[in-house]
């Protein structure tokens, strides 16, 4: 299977990471966003070294028809970006979700016609400028389709990720592996979004209380769904994978804090909502992921 035409959508700090990581190994780059871009984009890598590469910017996406469809908006505009492209698009096209949590991912993968990959990246990026993204960390990249039958798709993507410097692995349990980058999100970006402090405090007193009632909760609810930690098993399982990103992410501004900070929404609904809804289906108690949800709706309102 032969992909070499990517529309990207969604010029955020991944999008344009993986935009000029591709483009750097000659596949066809078209980046759409809502704002002009400059063409020629900079991409800092972790060594420091910067890399100047001409991309195709749009504020609409091109005529034609691209091999691969990647969705790289935040969480609440993916099924906005996607409805906007969807009645120019072949039923057949495939298409990469790259969004937190686990809200636009059944849902498109319901709606649309073709295969629809998941994607799940710890790569660490930013962007410093319009024309400039830093990739400030490398990272790990898993990718798998919700439905059955999308295993090649998968396994063509990651080789072409990997290929082009993320390192990426096609995985048959992406449903898995999206709770558990959940999981992380929900105990912690919530709280330090809601505090305004960077991820490391989370350790202090009186802080480090609340992300360990938030993961008590979160477990019960994983354990309802049939979802097990990566390592470990049971609450203890969910505690070591939270403290370990906290300990690793120590000194950064959680993305959810980044965007309160700047008066943007936030993926409350994305992260939290799923939880809460399944605690309700299972019928269990969530009053700190609830009180959560309802404060960030109050932050990004
Ligand atoms: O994914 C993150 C985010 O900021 O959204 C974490 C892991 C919490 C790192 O800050």
């Amino acid at each position: 299977m032969a992909l070499q035409t990517h529309w990207i959508v969604g010029p955020g700090a991944i999008g344009r990471l993986l935009a000029l990581r591709l483009a750097q190994q000659g596949q066809r780059i078209t980046l759409i966003g809502r704002r002009p871009l400059p063409g020629l984009q900079t991409l800092v890598t972790p060594r420091g070294e910067t890399l100047d590469m001409e991309v195709v910017t749009r504020t609409r996406p091109p005529d034609g028809v691209p091999d691969l469809l990647h969705l790289t908006t935040k969480a609440y505009a993916a099924e906005g970006a996607y409805l906007e492209l969807a009645s120019r698009l072949p039923a057949d096209l495939p298409l990469v979700l790259w969004q937190n949590g686990f809200h636009t991912q059944p849902r498109l993968a319901t709606r649309h016609l073709g295969p629809v990959l998941c994607a799940t990246t710890t790569e660490g990026a930013y962007v410093a400028a319009d024309d400039r993204v830093v990739h400030a960390g490398r990272g790990n990249t898993l990718i798998g389709s919700l439905e059955d039958g999308h295993d090649d798709l998968a396994r063509t993507v990651a080789s072409l990720l990997s290929t082009s410097g993320l390192s990426a692995q096609a995985v048959p349990d992406i449903r898995r592996r999206l709770w558990h980058k959940l999981a992380i999100n929900a105990a912690i970006n919530p709280l330090v979004a809601h505090h305004r402090i960077r991820n490391g405090e989370l350790r202090d007193t009186p802080f480090r209380e609340e992300v360990e009632a938030v993961i008590g909760e979160v477990a019960r609810v994983m354990e309802a769904e049939g979802i097990a930690p990566p390592e470990g098993s049971g609450l203890d399982g969910w505690r070591t994978l939270v403290w370990r990103v906290v300990e690793a992410t120590a000194s950064n501004r959680a993305s959810m804090l980044q965007d309160v900070l700047a008066g943007r929404p936030t993926e409350h609904v994305a992260i939290l909502g799923p939880l809460s809804e399944t605690a309700r289906r299972h019928g269990l108690a969530t009053p700190r992921l609830d009180s959560l949800l309802e404060s960030l709706a109050g932050d990004s309102a």
